[in-house]
């Protein structure tokens, strides 16, 4: 077995610079908030960052919407702040992955601008347009993720063009090869400025069908903008994402994909120091033959649950595990900023303290790479924003105007469209119990309102020095793991296949083998663990105390929703 990789070791965790810390107090977060808060992350544990996009923008989708590939947003700082912020991070231990756009732009980014011009502009062909149908309506039936039609009529043209996401973010067409030229000049200028990889933005998109053929699927409008909700029952979400995909099939996962990702990777791998892709998809056909694609493709099926049983979890994983390529290395996560918070999804509404704890424990003891999301390690959770005018996702707005067009009263459509709005996982960072949770110094308007929940505990100042608090159990958690061959390298393999309350399984890697028992019900119970040739526990984590050191693994008693570790000790 070669020996791992500092990215398949990492703990990485996702920052929204717009949310995150704010130095220099206009209500947005920015690099000077964020430089001074690396010692908070440092602190915390985690090996790496991703940055959700931090380029000049319009915003009309917070950041996804790039206008200059080679800057920094001016509310964010300057690429001057961006090089003291990843030197703090190098500096202590961290590395850092910012996100890369490639399936669109920005409508102002120069490129869209020239293209839109003229039909003969040299940069037409980087957009995709397209001749009006007979009937002077859009080319085909084909949806944008976000809402509408997935063109729009250019007047000055007379042409449409194609955007998957808002129509303020052209898709480019990859298929011209200046287009690959001037993106990779791109990856390579933040490359060579040091950064240690990329998230890449909606990968599953960057291609279409070229002879537009119409999709077949009926799912309606309102439904298809909650694909980030999680509240569906495992036969419900087969069902939805089944009508998904079938509406998007000529639009994502086309021919050319593989190719082109295989090409950034041979670019990436051109760097010394292991650069790294994550993907923003799924499909394990991201990893290619295990060591020639990404070297990350998020599991998000494990989050498409509204509960993350033992049996929910067992299949993901067997289903996962099993349809990987050798060598290719797993990533789970359990939230990010277009889908609810994990506190508030996966929670039962009775315990969710406690289940907030045990889904860190999952999610840090599973096999793979795992991903947090800021503000999960002290329990943030939704905030469901209850004036129109509040929304900044522009996907809710959508939904809202939907929703009344419909018929649907004022506010039982704000609440539906507060509901599936990605705000709702996007509020500031709250960092005290003050004036706007001490994201914002008081007196400033945040950008997006700060969840009032700062002042019941869920900010860092009050966990901090707790050592019950859900702060100091993500650090304790992440030691024991980073501390831990087999939790960072080792095999999985499942224990009790059919318990319905106990998530049980082994990690072993050559230096070390683990047991991981995680109680999924409000009462204790005992399990036999038993393992040949006999062996004690030892206690390497709990999230309850214990009265030994050691345990029997044939007579196992976990507390109520306890998390335990223990190490296999050959008697
Ligand atoms: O999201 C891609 C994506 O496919 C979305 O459908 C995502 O599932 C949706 O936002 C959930 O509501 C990426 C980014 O993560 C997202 O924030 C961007 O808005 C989008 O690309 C466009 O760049
Ligand atoms: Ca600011």
């Amino acid at each position: 077995m070669r020996s791992s990789r500092w990215w398949q070791s990492a703990v990485f965790y996702q920052i929204y610079p717009r949310s995150f810390a704010d130095g220099n107090g206009d209500g947005i977060g920015d690099f000077l908030g964020l430089i001074d808060k690396l010692d908070y992350l440092r602190d915390l544990g985690v090996q790496a960052l991703w940055l959700s996009p931090h380029y000049p923008s319009p915003n009309v989708d917070v950041g996804y919407d790039i206008s200059d590939y080679l800057g920094v947003a001016p509310e964010y700082g300057t690429l001057a702040d961006f090089r003291r912020f990843l030197d703090g991070a190098h500096g202590r231990g961290i590395r850092v992955l910012i996100d890369l756009v490639l399936n669109h732009t920005s409508d102002a980014h120069p490129w869209f601008q020239q293209s839109r011009s003229s039909r003969e502009n040299p940069k037409r062909d980087w957009y995709v347009w397209r001749d009006p149908a007979p009937d002077g309506g859009p080319p085909n039936n084909w949806r944008s993720r976000f809402g509408g039609p997935a063109w729009t009529l250019d007047e000055t043209t007379g042409q449409y063009y194609y955007h998957f996401f808002f129509k303020e973010q052209p898709d480019l067409n990859w298929r011209h090869p200046e287009v690959k030229r001037a993106m990779w000049e791109v990856a390579r200028f933040w490359l060579d400025l040091g950064v240690d990889g990329f998230r890449l933005d909606a990968v599953s998109t960057i291609f279409e069908d070229p002879s537009l053929t119409p999709h077949q699927s009926s799912l309606p409008e309102a439904e298809m903008l909650t694909e980030g909700r999680t509240n569906r029952s495992p036969e419900e979400t087969q069902a939805f994402r089944q009508q998904f995909e079938l509406l998007f099939r000529h639009q994502t996962h086309q021919p050319g994909l593989h190719e082109l990702m295989k090409e950034l990777r041979a670019l990436v791998d051109e760097y010394p120091g292991e650069r790294v892709l994550i993907g923003e998809c799924h499909k394990i056909e991201f990893y290619g033959n295990g060591d020639d694609e990404l070297h990350l493709v998020f599991n998000f099926p494990l989050m498409r649950t509204r509960r993350l049983t033992p049996a929910w979890i067992r299949a993901n994983q067997a289903e996962r595990l099993a349809a990987m390529p050798p060598g290719a290395w797993p990533c789970n996560t359990l939230g990010n900023h277009d889908v609810g918070r994990m506190k508030t999804s996966y929670g039962d509404g009775v315990h969710d303290d406690d289940l907030a704890r045990l889904h860190a424990a999952m999610l840090l003891t599973l096999k793979g790479t795992p991903v947090l999301y800021h503000g999960e390690e002290i329990g943030m959770t939704d905030w469901l924003l209850d004036r129109v005018e509040d929304l900044r996702d522009r996907q809710a707005v959508h939904m809202y105007r939907l929703l009344i067009r419909e018929g649907v009263p004022e506010r039982e459509a704000m609440r539906r469209a507060a509901e599936m709005s990605r705000d709702r996982c996007r509020t500031p960072f709250q960092w005290a119990n003050a004036a706007n949770a001490g994201f914002s110094p008081a007196g400033a308007t945040t950008w997006l309102p700060v969840n009032p929940n700062y002042a019941q505990g869920v900010n860092v100042a009050d966990q901090q020095n707790d050592p019950r608090s859900l702060l100091n159990f993500y650090r304790r958690l992440i030691a024991a793991r980073q501390a831990s061959p087999a939790l960072r390298e080792g095999d999985y393999t499942p224990l009790l296949p059919n318990d319905d309350h106990c998530l049980a399984f082994l990690r072993a890697s050559p230096e070390q083998r683990c047991l991981v028992a995680l109680n999924f019900s409000a009462e204790s119970l005992t399990r036999n663990v038993a393992l040949a040739p006999p062996a004690r526990l030892r206690t390497v984590f709990t999230s309850h105390q214990r009265r030994a050191a050691d345990e029997d693994p044939g007579h196992l008693t976990l507390a109520p929703f306890e998390a335990y570790i223990g190490e296999i000790q050959p008697s």
